[in-house]
């Protein structure tokens, strides 16, 4: 496997919650990726993905880093619709920039269950 060296930066709200230092509810954690509630659930499940590293957006991947997290994401997905088999199906958001709507500035990929047409994300 490629050596995985975790990079912190004190003042970013993530790396706070990968330390430990912020509390989470935490979905599922390796040693590449932390998987998380969002504090604002768009629907019941709503889970942010993060490298456990600090990379501010997408443009900051290389490609042994994308190779890392990118493959995890299918593989929480499906753990996460497995836990409720109410949920058939799931959008997966990721913003890149204030324009794009990015307010954490640490990459974090949104996983949203859907429960039905009706949910209230969009
Ligand atoms: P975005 O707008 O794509 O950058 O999404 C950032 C998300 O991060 C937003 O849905 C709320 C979530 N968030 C912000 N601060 C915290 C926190 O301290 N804990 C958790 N669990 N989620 C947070």
């Amino acid at each position: 496997m490629t050596a995985f060296e975790p990079n912190f930066d004190d003042d970013c709200i993530f790396c706070k919650i990968i330390k430990g230092d912020i509390p989470s509810y935490t979905v599922y954690e390796d040693d590449i990726v932390k998987a998380f509630l969002d504090i604002s659930q768009g629907t019941p499940g709503h889970t942010l993905v993060i490298p456990k590293t600090h990379v501010a957006d997408i443009f900051g991947y290389d490609r042994d880093l994308a190779s890392l997290v990118f493959a995890r994401i299918p593989e929480i997905a499906r753990a996460i619709k497995a836990a409720d088999d109410r949920i058939i199906g799931m959008n997966i958001v990721n913003n890149n920039g204030a324009v794009a709507y990015q307010s954490v500035f640490h990459s974090h990929f949104h996983l949203v269950p859907r429960y039905s047409d009706k949910d209230d994300f969009r």
